[in-house]
């Protein structure tokens, strides 16, 4: 069960002229992928449950007697779930009353963009900012970690996924059980991401985030206007797929799915690659045989993938977009070094600005982020980018289950994680007052000094 032992070239992408979608992609070096510890991944936590609506849907509460007759939004909707109405289902049927309807991977959903459809228009506080919602899903294995840090680990990652939600208005899934028990490892987050869609009508899209990436750049939003023509984002390079056929030519860890009929589809062809499949020890064979860099027999998600793209361009080519402008997902050992100078640069930045020093509400974070925009305009993306790097992952370090990949040592890969948490906790606790001096320790922080601002109406 526990997965392949990798040990391959990795790649990853260089900084890239903006704009321009997957041409040739500047790689280097890059990522590995997983492996181990994936055993299950998932479960759960809806934040929403444990929060109740209270404190989120404030807004939604003080009209709400008016709005819950008709479902209509309370206040102006944004692309969260802020101005909806929580308290409205008609008694019309929708999907979920059809009893043929199921959740499991195996079995097929029809119409479902019809479905969605007539879902929102039932619900039309949800319609007005559904192009732009998004749920993240993400998860972890049913048991406790075999590393003793393991657990503690898994939390602060999550923790961080939760810190970008908030401060971007997206809902985020935790799943910590098996919803099939065939697809383990790393097919777990299949079967979730169906179920994630049918529970999630009101959202376009579902970013599945694997529990060993974080946020490194608190700020950063998806570009979701340049998918709009497709329905599956990757972090990948076309040449590597086509010309090297690598198996590590894209990272499966994360990804966003357009919730859709032709996701459901996408989503059947691709478990079908898995252990639900009657095939599936020939498709281990056929990516062996494929991929030469692959060195364990099992099928696995990424090949798949990668199979896919490459067995059927004209099909998956056009509605997959592999991005390689900037850091949808990077490598850690790429990434790790650059942390330093990085928040060097953003310091010297906010020096020289009195809005950027400004101290204001967390909910205010998406202007202040705008407001940085024009300094980081020379920054670049990805590789070589004084940017801070969107997401790290920790590809191959298995923080469960400590099987990390014999190319780290555990402190490498345990001392490195304690850092980009830190690195991207500073971002959230500097909205509360407070820092980590120091990157490498996670317990010692000190109060942030107020800034007074050279002159303005606030100084
Ligand atoms: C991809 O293939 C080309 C030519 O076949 C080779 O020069 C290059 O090094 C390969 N890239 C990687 C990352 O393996
Ligand atoms: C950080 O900046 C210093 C000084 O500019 C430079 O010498 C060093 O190579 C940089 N380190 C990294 C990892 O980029
Ligand atoms: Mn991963």
């Amino acid at each position: 069960m526990v997965s392949p032992e990798l040990s391959h070239h990795q790649y990853s992408p260089m900084a890239k002229p903006y704009g321009r979608n997957r041409s040739t992609p500047h790689l280097t070096d890059g990522f590995l992928f997983l492996g181990g510890a994936f055993f299950a991944l998932l479960m759960v936590w809806s934040f929403s449950s444990l929060f109740s609506t209270a404190p989120r849907f404030e807004s939604t509460t003080v009209s709400e007697s008016r709005a819950a007759s008709d479902g209509k939004a309370s206040s102006t909707p944004g692309c969260g779930t802020e101005g909806v109405n929580l308290r409205y289902d008609p008694p019309d049927a929708t999907f979920y009353d059809d009893p043929e309807l199921v959740y499991t991977i195996e079995k097929k959903v029809e119409n479902w963009n019809e479905k969605r459809k007539e879902w929102l228009k039932l619900h039309p506080s949800f319609a007005a900012g559904a192009r732009e919602r998004v749920v993240m899903v993400t998860g972890s294995q049913p048991k406790a970690c075999k590393n003793p840090i393991g657990d503690h680990l898994l939390l602060r990652f999550f923790k961080n996924k939760v810190d970008y939600c908030r401060i971007h208005g997206y809902d985020i899934f935790y799943n910590n059980v098996l919803l099939h028990p065939k697809m383990n490892s790393y097919w777990a987050k299949l079967p979730v991401v169906k179920a994630a869609m049918l529970a999630h009508p009101e959202a376009e899209w579902i970013w599945w985030v694997d529990s060993d990436a974080l946020f490194t750049d608190m700020e950063f939003k998806l570009p979701l206007e340049r998918y709009k023509n497709h329905n599956v984002v990757v972090h990948g390079w076309p040449k590597l797929i086509y010309e090297n056929k690598s198996w590590t030519s894209l990272n499966a860890g994360i990804f966003l799915i357009r919730n859709c009929q032709w996701s459901m589809d996408f989503m059947e062809t691709w478990a079908n690659m898995g252990p639900i499949s009657p095939e599936y020890e020939k498709w281990g064979q056929i990516q062996r045989s494929m991929f030469k860099d692959k060195l364990f027999p099992e099928s696995d998600d990424q090949s798949a993938l990668v199979y896919l793209l490459y067995s059927d361009k004209e099909k998956y080519y056009d509605n997959i977009y592999l991005e390689g402008e900037f850091y949808f997902e990077g490598y850690w050992v790429e990434i790790l070094p650059t942390y330093d100078n990085i928040t060097e640069k953003y310091l010297e930045i906010e020096r020289g600005s009195r809005t950027l020093r400004r101290r204001h509400a967390e909910k205010v974070s998406e202007y202040y982020a705008a407001q940085r925009e024009p300094y980081l305009k020379d920054a670049g993306n990805g590789r070589w980018s004084w940017r801070r790097p969107f997401m790290t992952h920790f590809t191959g370090c298995q923080p469960c289950s400590g099987d990390h990949n014999q190319m780290y040592s555990g402190e490498t890969c345990w001392g490195g994680m304690v850092k980009a948490l830190n690195f991207a906790d500073n971002q959230v606790l500097k909205k509360y007052g407070f820092m980590h001096p120091n990157l490498r320790d996670s317990s010692m922080v000190s109060p942030v000094p107020f800034d007074y601002p050279d002159e303005g109406p606030w100084g």
